[in-house]
């Protein structure tokens, strides 16, 4: 019978709303429909699966460009290979602009890597350096080309920016029509207490937590938001640890201010005392913001729960535990001020969230969907991602709910050489994904060629236009 290319059949249709039983159709790269009784060439049988849309992970360092012209070690093959095998489909990624220096060569340059990638992908531009030349040429310009994101960093050498340059990042986001994303702790506070620390001998992995506790991550998010708020420019906020950060931001939230949060798996299912195991071995849990304790765990829960955050991403950033390169770049027994800071997570991020989530009881599949797919799509204006309807990309993953899976670094499939969840017992991990209508990965095994991933320009939308309340009703934002 006449029909669709792929007919996904059987299995449970979750959206951001319900579950049902439905087949979906798919015609080449795209869902053509959800119904009863599809026919197609080609048939993939879901019986007892879930069938969601595939992950979009919008935090991840992929193949990020240092300063010296060298690059992450997770290129862009091998987190599109770790991405497919954990059931995520697209991910927002990072091109850097180094202080001193324009915008323009070192995003091509990232475009060149990223040309490589098999996942969807966009890109968040991080501004380190707002110069004249930046905010009224370079910006624009990359706007109108689709990167719809900038990201600006409160804190760390080199990226870091002040408060002024923050308000002129922010007022070009405005007048050109971007998000803008904050990575929230304060400068200062940090580099105070790390100072101490280290001249107290306080060197190892643990206090890394130490030297930027919550009350730096606090102070750092009412500052954004309160700069944000007299620009009048939507931001959304990076990274949220632990209920007192998010508690900023839903005080802000209530009183209309356009402003999201974002949390990470790691925050959900690692603690500071990760961070305290014996040796280096702390360092393989260290990233910024810390992962705090348990109890915050618990209170991010809630705040996911009253809606305050509605996207978990992963905030991928693997560097290599073993050799020189990675997180002993600085050497083996490093002080924790000069261990880089991240964890890899892009592989592991669906199946801790469906485990920790939806199998622990704590949210719902639709509440899943929404947290991983729908929501990062549509705040980060990806109009044809994570979401199953018609005429959306056919990006989908078969999710078998009860499989019970002790997680390794071998199945992260990434470049990475330790994964923080090895030894992991999740119940739920994804057993096919497709990227807009092709087979890429079936039981743990990823096919898919280099350079089949596409980029994704991101089009004016409705939740980077500002809020439309200024101070005195006074636009400052033309003025430089
Ligand atoms: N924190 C970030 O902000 N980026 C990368 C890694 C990290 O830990
Ligand atoms: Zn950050
Ligand atoms: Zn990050």
């Amino acid at each position: 019978m006449a029909g669709y290319d792929i007919v996904i059949k059987g299995g449970t249709v979750v959206t951001p709303v319900e579950q049902f039983r439905a087949d979906i159709g798919i015609t080449g790269e795209t869902i053509a429909a959800i119904g009863a009784d599809l026919h197609g060439e080609r048939v993939i049988d879901a019986t007892g699966l879930l069938v969601m849309p595939g992950g979009v992970d919008s935090h991840c360092h992929i193949e990020q460009l240092r300063a010296d012209g060298t690059a992450d070690e997770e290129s862009f093959v091998s987190a599109s290979t770790s991405a497919f095998a954990g059931g995520t489909t697209t991910a927002i990624t990072f091109s850097t602009q180094f202080k001193g220096c324009p915008i323009g060569p070192s995003l091509a340059e990232y475009q060149r890597r990223a040309a490589t990638a098999m996942m969807d992908y966009s890109f968040h531009q991080i501004i380190t350096d707002p110069t004249d030349e930046v905010i009224h040429q370079e910006i624009p310009a990359l706007i109108a080309a689709g990167i719809r994101s900038l990201k600006v960093f409160l804190t760390y050498d080199p990226l870091h920016v002040d408060d002024r340059g923050f308000i002129r990042i922010l007022a070009a986001a405005r007048r050109h029509g971007a998000l803008v994303t904050v990575h929230c702790e304060n400068y200062a506070a940090i580099g105070w207490m790390t100072e101490a620390l280290l001249a107290a001998g306080h060197t190892i992995p643990k206090y890394h937590a130490w030297s930027r506790p919550v009350a730096v991550e606090r102070e750092a998010t009412f500052r954004a938001i309160a700069l944000a708020e007299l620009v009048d420019q939507p931001i959304q906020i990076f990274h949220v640890s632990c209920s007192e950060v998010a508690e900023e931001i839903a005080r802000a939230q209530a009183r209309g201010v356009k402003v999201w949060a974002e949390t990470c798996s790691q925050y959900l299912t690692l603690t500071a005392d990760d961070m305290d195991r014996p040796g280096f071995e702390g360092a393989k849990f260290m990233c910024s913001p810390a992962p705090r304790d348990a109890d915050a765990a618990a209170g991010l829960w809630s705040q996911i729960g009253r809606g305050t955050i509605d996207v978990i991403s992963s905030d991928h950033s693997g560097y290599r535990f073993a050799g020189t390169a990675g997180k002993r770049s600085a050497g083996v027994d490093a002080p924790f001020r000069d261990i880089p800071n991240g964890v890899p997570g892009l592989g592991a991020r669906l199946a801790l969230l469906f485990s920790e989530g939806v199998s622990a009881g704590r949210i719902t599949a639709s509440d899943f969907v929404r947290l991983t797919a729908f929501n990062p799509a549509r705040l980060f204006g990806l109009q044809t991602k994570g979401r199953l309807s018609p005429g959306a990309d056919a990006d989908v993953v078969l999710w078998d709910p009860m499989k019970q899976v002790t997680l390794t670094n071998a199945m992260m499939q990434h470049a990475i050489d330790y994964s923080p969840y090895e030894g992991r017992a999740v119940t739920g991990f994804p057993v096919l994904t497709l990227r807009r209508g092709r087979v890429v990965m079936r039981d743990g095994t990823v096919q898919a060629e280099p350079g089949t991933g596409r980029f994704v320009a991101r089009a004016p939308y409705d939740f980077i236009k500002p809020a439309g309340c200024l101070a005195n009703g006074f636009d400052a934002s033309n003025f430089a």
